[in-house]
């Protein structure tokens, strides 16, 4: 899978892919992001990307021109699957749309800014729109980055049998039951009795019941919308 990012601040991309999980999906060759600064597809002398809204207001808009010309520059050297739009008025983003786009090949993502992008941008180039939730952040840079890593490391072979993702929140509708590890006892806090049993099956239920106990507890309509079986609304 290749990821293309389009935004005005590629600094804020540096880190989060050259570490960790993201940072082994490229090197095994799964996985590529590449940032591409729209400043370098500027108009003029000063490499304009925004302007001043028609119609007034405050806040300035990206222009359709530098956008334009990076996905056409994008476009010569392969085919996109989808091109996508960061804002806080897209599809809200959930695992049932990670598993959706961790099966595509390529990907554009384009990073909103200022007051957004031009409307015509999104009706003419922009396939998808994703918010990752209820809350304005000042730029897509790290909603982009949230998505890239949840669909990165459901690549098959990304991650190993310790950090499958068989066993995630959510991947079956469920949250996680709790984890534990040695010691075994911390100064009379105890590891519940049947994860020492080395009874398999028993061991399976109990998660199993914690998840569900869990998940009604903190998160009840995902137990609501399991039992509907909504979980496949981008499949
Ligand atoms: Cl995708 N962008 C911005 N700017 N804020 C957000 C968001 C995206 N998703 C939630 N808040």
């Amino acid at each position: 899978m290749r990821i293309d990012i389009i935004t005005v601040v590629p600094g804020i991309l540096e880190g989060p892919f050259s570490h960790s999980i993201l940072k082994r999906a490229e090197d095994k060759g799964l996985a590529k992001v590449r940032v591409h600064n729209l400043r370098d597809y500027g108009i003029g002398k000063q490499q304009s990307v925004d302007d001043y809204a028609f119609g007034g207001g405050a806040g300035m808009v990206m222009m359709i021109e530098p956008i334009a010309s990076c996905i056409a520059g994008l476009k010569k050297e392969r085919s996109y699957d989808e091109v996508i739009y960061m804002t806080p008025d897209g599809e809200s983003f959930d695992q049932s749309m990670a598993n959706a786009l961790s099966l595509k090949e390529n990907l554009i993502i384009l990073c909103g800014h200022y007051k957004g992008v031009d409307e015509r941008i999104r009706e003419h180039f922009v396939t998808r729109e994703i918010s990752i939730g209820d809350y304005v952040l000042s730029g897509g840079e790290l909603a982009a980055a949230v998505v890239t890593d949840a669909v990165i490391r459901l690549i098959p072979g990304v991650l190993n049998d310790e950090t499958s993702a068989l066993t995630d929140s959510f991947q079956d509708g469920l949250l996680a039951p709790p984890v534990y590890t040695r010691p075994a006892d911390y100064q009379g806090w105890k590891v519940p009795e049947v994860l020492l049993s080395g009874h398999a099956a028993n061991i399976e239920a109990w998660r199993f019941e914690q998840s569900v106990r869990r998940t009604q507890e903190r998160r009840p309509a995902l137990l609501a919308k399991r039992y509907k079986g909504d979980n496949t609304k981008n499949g």
